[in-house]
């Protein structure tokens, strides 16, 4: 059996819990290590990551750290999905992949980001700013929207790292975005495809050890702390895989 990864994490935020979702899909040991935001910026994390932000994760067993939970999710499927669980090898998958993967961390997860900062977080109140992320967002879901209307996962035939890569950010929407919860309605691919998603065994687990940090409160001194309850906690009761640092 490999040893744990060290897995440095802000409860709030969905991108670490990107990470922990795939961890929990391939049932890899890790130990989570819950960081308020002071402390992202600060020695000894940016030692660790010297650009300040989570999620960052040490495997000892191949002695890597790596941060930017992308490039963490390609290396945790290439490292430990050697039964190809959650990926393919063939071609053109891998690079449909990688283009879900991009579209992603370059879309789906800023714009989110973005208008729940300006809608919910930030001091000063920018109808503009709000406008244009809440368009960005709806572009986004009705480009999903579009695509799954014709298939029920991105890449071939089975849910795969880039679906679930969505799923802790889709997870926020309604709270994020300003009426979408209404709006939503108009993406029922996405809904369904969400809630596929939102029933694997794996995303339960998830949901527990978040439910569990959030109890731990290691965000008091954070400015996203209302932010921190979409995730939508399901029932209790599944085993504990992982440690609490
Ligand atoms: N693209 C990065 C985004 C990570 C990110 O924005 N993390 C937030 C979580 S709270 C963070 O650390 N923010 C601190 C900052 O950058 O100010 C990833 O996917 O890992």
């Amino acid at each position: 059996m490999s040893q744990p990864i060290t897995v440095w994490l802000t409860t709030s935020d969905p991108d670490s819990w990107k990470v922990i979702t795939i961890l929990e899909e391939l049932t890899v040991p890790y130990k989570i290590k819950p960081l308020s935001l002071n402390e992202v910026k600060q020695a000894p994390f940016t030692i660790i990551n010297p650009t300040g932000s989570v999620p960052a994760i040490h495997d000892p067993n191949t002695n890597l750290t790596l941060w930017q939970s992308n490039s963490i999710i390609q290396y945790l499927i290439t490292t430990y999905d050697t039964h190809h669980l959650l990926t393919y090898d063939t071609l053109p998958e891998t690079h449909l992949l990688n283009q879900y993967l991009h579209f992603q961390g370059s879309t789906q997860g800023p714009n989110f980001e973005n208008c729940g900062l300006f809608s919910i977080h930030h001091p000063t109140h920018l109808p503009s700013a709000i406008a244009h992320y809440t368009a960005e967002v709806h572009r986004t879901l009705g480009a999903l929207n579009t695509i799954l209307e014709k298939r029920d996962w991105l890449v071939g035939e089975k849910c795969t790292y880039v679906d679930l890569a969505f799923l802790p950010w889709n997870a926020q929407v309604k709270t994020l975005v300003p009426d979408t919860a209404e709006e939503a309605k108009s993406y029922p691919w996405v809904e369904r495809w969400q809630e596929r998603m939102e029933g694997r065994e794996a995303w339960r687990r998830v949901l527990k050890i978040y439910t569990d940090l959030l109890g731990n409160d290691v965000e008091k001194d954070g400015p996203y702390q209302s932010a921190v309850t979409p995730l939508r906690p399901l029932k209790s009761g599944t085993k504990r895989s992982h440690t609490i640092l």
